[in-house]
């Protein structure tokens, strides 16, 4: 190398570090997170586990004096629990120590109610302690759950509880190792055992628990945990208002420091809140949290997870998920299945950044210097970032391929530790010569994911459309998601309209209405088809076009049209959500109404009937099931003609379609009459009720 060119090298390199140095990264805006928040955030998906005396006696909540001579598992392993999780791509395990019923899964110096006076291990066992063991051995992390409700306690509401409660956190906090995350539940029910008092309890979950003391202790005792509460004082993470599994498309990380938190705050965030308080998604792969026999059907799907993942985890939120443990101690094979074939699609899913190789350039980038350019978004490095001047709170980030692809997941994360910041976004691909919007989204926050149907394109443009301040974007990601093709679900409404639709984004559907078996070369599902009166077979298949797979056939036979019924004696649409054809969607009658209670449908013409059919209400509170029932035909809503009777078989272990068929009738007009339900109470409800003619 000649001289002079060294000496302009050199001096280059120096000119390059000068620049670089003179410019300032941006300073922070608003609260950002803790250190130990930061850690949280990035451990992103992590499980529950639930089980106590509530699993031997099938209930949700324990009263508080069950008795701990069930509590035998035969099978019990925790390393199997923790190995699962670890399978299912979670890196860490809260285990609920000790739930509102009061029996520890720990043997607790201050309480008998615990497994040391149970038949398991002869009262030698201790589950936290294995749970923590396991966690270790297979580099996960590891939390607890304490009920801070205790409806086995005769000291509850007064103020010994507290020093209780206190020695039990102390026990947690110190003798199972680093604990990353401590869960204060918020349910403080009222009623409980109460040392055999049995009697109402209310306290004020604000003050009782004295928070600020116990915080400190908390803190004292495991520096580096993070705190959830929910009602209490504000902790570290904050509940999203709902365990359906999904917070805010908008979402911010900030609540007050003080006051009340209403539940737009708790679902949204609170955009320019003092705190740094973000969100966890708690969810259970069933519908409870303990387990429950009659929920061995209504395991989440793998769709159904996926789902919860893009609107938790892609929402800049976690993801806590919940498995329930059997009575002998061991996770039902099909919650293993379904969780551990969904954290392979996310790892299949996010393994290449397509946006890796590609060439980076912006709108605007930070002094001009390289330490902020675009290529800081795609270096997979988490503490480069791409950051704009400040006052330029619009930017654009393209990124060029080199020859068209495919993607169908846009991915962008924000350098918190500057804050959150981004408003509004939206990205857009190149096809054919000219610029497509695929997608948009408010806010980003710690990670954002979007899904949208696989589109091939040469560019793609993340335009920032608003931001709180200059934005600072450490990650930005496209990816190409193998699609999940089930069978989709066909449903028709009450105008007759036939829907199709499935748990991913992105597959194709076609569909038959004559019978036929549907082929990719069938009638495209573009949107609500039109199906006429009368009876329809249809017939529907998801299809990927990139790989030319298709799912399994999906079928439905449809009776006649409902759009002339009429529900009788009832006001306003929401009871017609039982003729929507939307399962998912139900009505309850009155609670004024004692059993029996009759649904009466004027079909608004004579049909001869044949058969009727009844599909439940799938939710958890009160979902009124019918488990026997009678049914009648009439011409004019006066005499009517008793044609069917009896139960619903199994109907409170499978709320599945109920189909019932009679010898035939006319009429115009029908009554379901419930005369129990599954809960031996008046709870009546509905998600779909039809006919079968002849
Ligand atoms: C709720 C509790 O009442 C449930 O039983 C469950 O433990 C869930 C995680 O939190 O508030």
């Amino acid at each position: 190398m000649s001289r002079n060119l060294l000496t302009s090298l050199l001096l280059s390199l120096f000119s390059i570090g000068v620049c670089n140095a003179q410019v300032k990264a941006p300073a922070p805006f608003g609260p950002v997170p803790s250190e130990n928040q930061m850690r949280w955030h990035e451990m992103e998906y992590y499980a529950f586990l639930h089980f106590s005396l509530n699993t031997y006696t099938d209930q949700s909540w324990g009263f508080g004096n069950e008795d701990i001579k069930t509590f035998n598992p035969t099978n019990l392993d925790a390393r199997e629990w923790v190995r699962t999780c670890k399978e299912a791509g979670m890196t860490g395990v809260i285990i609920v120590a000790k739930h509102h019923c009061g029996f520890c899964l720990w043997p607790s110096k201050y309480t008998d109610y615990s497994v040391k006076n149970a038949p398991w291990k002869n009262g030698q066992g201790d589950i936290v302690r294995d749970v923590a063991a396991a966690c270790k051995e297979y580099g996960l992390k590891f939390g607890v759950y304490l009920s801070p409700w205790d409806r086995n306690r005769a000291d509850y509401g007064k103020p010994e509880y507290i020093t209780y409660f206190r020695n039990q956190l102390t026990e947690l906090l110190t003798n199972y190792g680093p604990v990353f995350e401590v869960w204060f539940d918020g349910a403080n029910g009222g009623t409980g055992y109460y040392g055999g008092a049995n009697e109402e309890r209310k306290i004020d979950s604000k003050t009782y628990y004295d928070w600020a003391n116990t915080y400190a202790l908390v803190r004292k005792l495991q520096p580096n945990i993070v705190i959830w509460n929910d009602g209490g004082k504000r902790g570290d993470l904050r509940w999203v208002g709902t365990e359906s599994g999904y917070v805010g498309e908008m979402n911010w990380s900030q609540l007050n420091a003080t006051g009340d938190v209403s539940w737009p705050m708790l679902h949204f965030g609170l955009e320019g809140g003092d705190s740094w308080v973000p969100a966890e998604v708690n969810t259970s792969i069933r519908p409870e949290w303990f387990y429950h026999p009659a929920e061995d059907d209504k395991v989440k799907t793998v769709p159904q997870l996926l789902d919860t993942y893009y609107n938790s985890i892609g929402r800049n939120g976690s993801f806590l998920l919940n498995f329930p443990i059997r009575p002998d101690g061991t996770i039902h094979p099909t919650d293993v299945k379904h969780a551990v074939e969904m954290g392979k699609v996310v790892k299949e899913t996010f393994a290449v950044n397509l946006a890796k190789k590609a060439k980076v350039e912006a709108s605007n980038t930070r002094g001009d210097s390289k330490k902020f350019g675009p290529q800081n978004a795609v270096d997979e490095k988490k503490n480069m970032y791409w950051a704009t001047d400040d006052n330029v709170n619009k930017a654009t980030l393209t990124i060029e391929f080199k020859k068209p692809t495919l993607f169908n997941r846009f991915l962008a994360q924000e350098y918190i530790r500057l804050g959150q910041r981004v408003k509004g976004f939206t990205v857009e691909a190149y096809v054919d010569g000219n610029w497509k919007e695929l997608a948009r989204g408010s806010t980003i926050g710690y990670k954002r994911i979007l899904r949208f149907p696989a589109v091939e394109a040469t560019k793609v443009r993340f335009n920032i459309t608003d931001a709180k301040a200059a934005p600072v974007i450490s990650a930005i990601g496209l990816y190409n998601a193998p699609l999940i093709l089930d069978a989709p679900l066909i449903t028709r409404n009450r105008q007759g309209e036939i829907a199709i639709a499935s748990g991913d984004v992105g597959p194709q559907f076609y569909y038959t209405l004559d019978g036929t078996p549907p082929t990719p070369k069938s009638a495209r599902f573009t949107g609500p088809v039109p199906t006429g009166d009368g009876k329809v077979e249809a017939k529907a298949i998801a299809f990927d076009p990139a790989t030319g797979k298709s799912s399994p056939v999906a079928q439905e036979n449809f009776d006649v049209c409902r759009k002339d019924w009429q529900i009788v004696g009832v006001t306003g649409n929401q009871p017609y959500a039982l003729l929507d054809g939307n399962p998912s969607t139900s009505w309850k009658q009155g609670r004024n109404k004692t059993m029996p209670v009759d649904l009466v449908i004027d079909l608004g013409s004579e049909k001869t009937l044949a058969g009727f059919k009844y599909f439940p209400d799938q939710g958890m509170w009160g979902p009124g099931v019918i488990a026997d029932y009678e049914f009648y035909v009439s011409p004019d809503n006066t005499e009517w003609k008793l044609v069917d009777k009896g139960e619903f078989s199994n109907i409170k272990n499978n709320r599945v379609w109920q189909t019932k068929k009679f010898a035939p009738a006319n009429g115009r007009y029908i009554k379901l009459r419930a005369l129990r339900n599954t809960d031996g109470n008046n709870d009546v409800g509905y998600a779909e009720v039809d006919v079968i003619t002849n």
